[in-house]
């Protein structure tokens, strides 16, 4: 029963992996309900920031809009205070962060002040040509202007492959990398990740 009740309080913290596109915050939105988990989407925290002309909105938007990462500094420091808002939480989603090896090393070490640790990197797998047509297709609607011109998301996918993708080693080499196949009905794909969650939990 010990083991039992030690597994049970275990924090269950995810990172969600993968190219601009392949679903993070989708997957992330429904996955928070399910698990009861705290999402956090570094994009979303900068484009709140962007809407509400905050100062670190105005930093972060000249990256943005180019399709480059905003500096890990600024990043950084944003994700550890939306950590230290939600002391009570059960695990966290981490959406988008980390996108650099900066940025994995800051979140190792938080997460051990926090006396827990990552518990499984929840790797995206989707083709490039599928990933500009969704984001092409947000586009659309979104207002969002890093979907607005297909240059500019391309930039996005060649910043993932020289700054992000080399995570996957770093989680690899620490046994919690679970790559996970990004094509499918959203639901199908919710299901995929949930049975590797649940083999963590179980
Ligand atoms: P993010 O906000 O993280 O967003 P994203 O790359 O667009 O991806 P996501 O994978 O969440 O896609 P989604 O579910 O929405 O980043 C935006 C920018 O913020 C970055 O370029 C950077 O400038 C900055 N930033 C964020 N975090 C940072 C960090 N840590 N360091 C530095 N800079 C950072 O899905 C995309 C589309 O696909 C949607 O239209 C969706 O409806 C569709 N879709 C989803 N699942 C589908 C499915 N199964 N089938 C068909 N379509 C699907």
């Amino acid at each position: 029963t010990q083991i039992y009740k030690l597994k049970q309080e275990r924090m269950t913290n995810l990172v969600l992996f993968g190219p601009p596109g392949a679903g993070k915050g989708t997957q992330a939105t429904v996955l928070k309900e399910k698990y009861q988990l705290v999402h956090i989407s570094t994009g979303d925290v900068f484009r709140y920031n962007i809407k509400n002309a905050t100062e670190l909105g105005r930093n972060a938007k000249s990256f943005m809009d180019k399709g480059h990462l905003v500096p890990d500094d600024v990043t950084i420091s944003m994700l550890e205070a939306e950590v230290d808002k939600n002391p009570e939480a059960k695990g966290f989603i981490f959406d988008g962060f980390p996108r650099t090896a900066a940025q994995a090393e800051a979140l190792a070490d938080l997460m051990s002040k926090k006396n827990t640790e990552v518990s499984a990197m929840i790797a995206l797998e989707v083709d490039d040509e599928v990933l500009v047509e969704r984001l092409l297709g947000r586009g659309k609607t979104s207002g969002r202007a890093d979907d607005a011109d297909e240059s500019i998301i391309r930039n996005r996918i060649k910043v993932y492959y020289e700054e992000t993708a080399i995570l996957k080693q770093y989680y690899l080499k620490e046994d919690k990398y679970y790559g996970v196949n990004g094509v499918g009905s959203v639901e199908e794909i919710t299901q995929r990740i949930s049975e590797v969650i649940d083999n963590l939990q179980g």
